[in-house]
């Protein structure tokens, strides 16, 4: 198994905390076993997510000090704004805090009451801003998505057939864009294929429907696409990206993952009014439209980061490389895990780790707070915690995927934290018959996942 070099050095160390498994014991508990609630201080190696996590390089600490902290027309805002148009190709951008943020906006801008909105699977907030919006969201990904062990190489792709029957269900009218995520992370981070985008963009173009991209891992995808699809090995990942954008009517963001930044996100579009009403929406909510919530550092920090992530196919190669490694540690010990393995996580697969658990019992919330006990590693839930209640029903949504997400900070830890991790699961795989289901002692209403509390059954 090939260990792909880091292609960088390390200049600034953050120590880390060692706990003992009864310390460990004792969190867990005050936590609700919640992980999103334990204390980071307390956490050894955090693999809770991908998100606002990842190290700066000295190019963008040395770019924070260039803060223009203007209120108006910071001189980082255009530099931002023009980094963006070169690398992701729209026409026009529009600054948010993260991503979320950017889903708002469009949301409340193109859904109108009873609309329906088709995505390749949903994400817990970009499906609520459409729901709150007035909207309905449709998964049209390809059914291959919804089998962890299925090997399709691009699990990310939309099923056309799955359009065409929305279509002919509600009517293109009530369709105002696709929701049509890079590497979607609820599916374990599975990639496009240039293809399927292609021919999205067809059957878009004869009924007017617009695409949408959730640009948040775009340069993920962009890497399998020229590892997997046919003619693309040669092509530059900085040009694959802009490809993708190509096909697209514009994007929302959170730049907190492929940018390389710990805050931020954006719009961006093609269609000027779409551009004037998204800059009038950005002043109620964000701030002004010339920094939407950045400070000016932020915003330096920023088009730096997103320059790096597509500078050379080093880094990129470097980063989806090592996710793959902790994949194979844990195929070589058979722990069941969702493949191919994605860009920025490994799902582990709760439904086959922890069989004996029912879903209304929550597996994979067992399996993250079993995790962090055994080994101090945080770990994400993503199945029916995540997955929420129905609205109409009122009933869990019980997910085909209940999935546990060991996600890789990008740049930050090195290959012995993985060893270290991987062990600490197979160790934990081989004693899987000692773990318990649990139960709510708290329920938010909304993304319920952040704050809920636990207690064992
Ligand atoms: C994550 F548990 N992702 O993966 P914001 N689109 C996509 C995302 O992955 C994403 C956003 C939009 C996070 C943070 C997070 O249920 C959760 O900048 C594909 O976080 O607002 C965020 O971007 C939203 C974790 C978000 C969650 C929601 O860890």
């Amino acid at each position: 198994m090939k260990y792909v070099p880091e292609p960088f050095r390390i200049k600034t160390v953050e120590p880390i905390k060692m706990t003992t498994r009864k310390y460990r014991e004792q969190a867990i508990k005050e936590a609700g076993y919640n992980t999103f609630l334990l204390r980071s201080e307390d956490v050894f190696i955090d693999l809770l997510t991908d998100s606002g996590t990842s190290a700066m390089s000295d190019a963008q600490w040395a770019a924070l000090q260039l803060g223009d902290e203007a209120y108006a027309g910071s001189k980082n805002f255009y530099d931002l704004e023009k980094t963006v148009q070169d690398v992701f190709g729209y026409k026009y951008f529009v600054p948010t805090h993260q991503g979320r943020a950017a889903e708002h906006i469009m949301s409340k801008l193109l859904i109108k009451e009873g609309s329906c909105i088709p995505g390749n699977m949903y994400f817990t907030t970009t499906r609520l801003h459409q729901e709150l919006a007035g909207g309905r969201f449709v998964d049209v990904i390809i059914d291959e998505a919804h089998d962890p062990s299925n090997p399709h190489p691009f699990k990310g792709n939309v099923d056309i057939n799955k359009m065409q029957k929305l279509v002919d269900e509600v009517g293109a009218d009530r369709i105002p864009y696709i929701s049509y995520e890079t590497c979607v992370n609820m599916a374990g981070g599975q990639p496009i294929s240039i293809a399927n985008l292609k021919e999205l963009r067809n059957f878009c173009d004869k009924y007017g429907i617009k695409i949408m991209l959730d640009n948040t891992r775009t340069v993920e995808n962009a890497y399998f696409i020229q590892q997997r699809e046919k003619g693309y090995a040669d092509k530059s990942v900085k040009d694959i990206v802009k490809e993708i954008c190509s096909y697209t009517d514009g994007c929302t963001c959170s730049s907190k993952k492929d940018c390389l930044v710990n805050i931020g996100g954006f719009l961006a579009m093609n269609d000027e009014d779409f551009f004037v009403e998204a800059k009038a929406q950005v002043v109620i909510y964000e701030g002004l439209h010339t920094y939407g919530g950045m400070s000016g550092r932020d915003m330096a920090a920023l088009a730096q980061g997103i320059r790096e992530a597509v500078a050379n196919d080093d880094y990129i190669k470097y980063r989806v490389e090592q996710t793959n490694y902790f994949g194979e540690l844990l195929t070589q010990a058979d722990v069941p895990h969702v493949i191919p393995h994605g860009g920025h996580a490994i799902f582990l697969d709760a439904k086959r780790f922890l069989p004996d658990i029912d879903q209304e019992q929550f597996p994979a919330l067992a399996l993250t707070a079993a995790i962090y006990v055994e080994t101090g590693v945080r770990a994400m839930e993503r199945g029916n915690v995540s997955a929420g209640r129905d609205p109409e029903t009122g009933e869990n949504r019980r997910p085909k995927l209940e999935l546990v997400r060991l996600t890789m900070p990008r740049r930050v830890y090195t290959q012995s934290h993985i060893d270290y991790a991987a062990e600490g699961i197979i160790k934990l795989y081989q004693n899987r018959d000692q773990l318990r289901g649990f139960r709510f002692v708290f329920e938010p209403k909304q993304l319920r996942f952040f704050q809920a509390r636990f207690e064992p059954v």
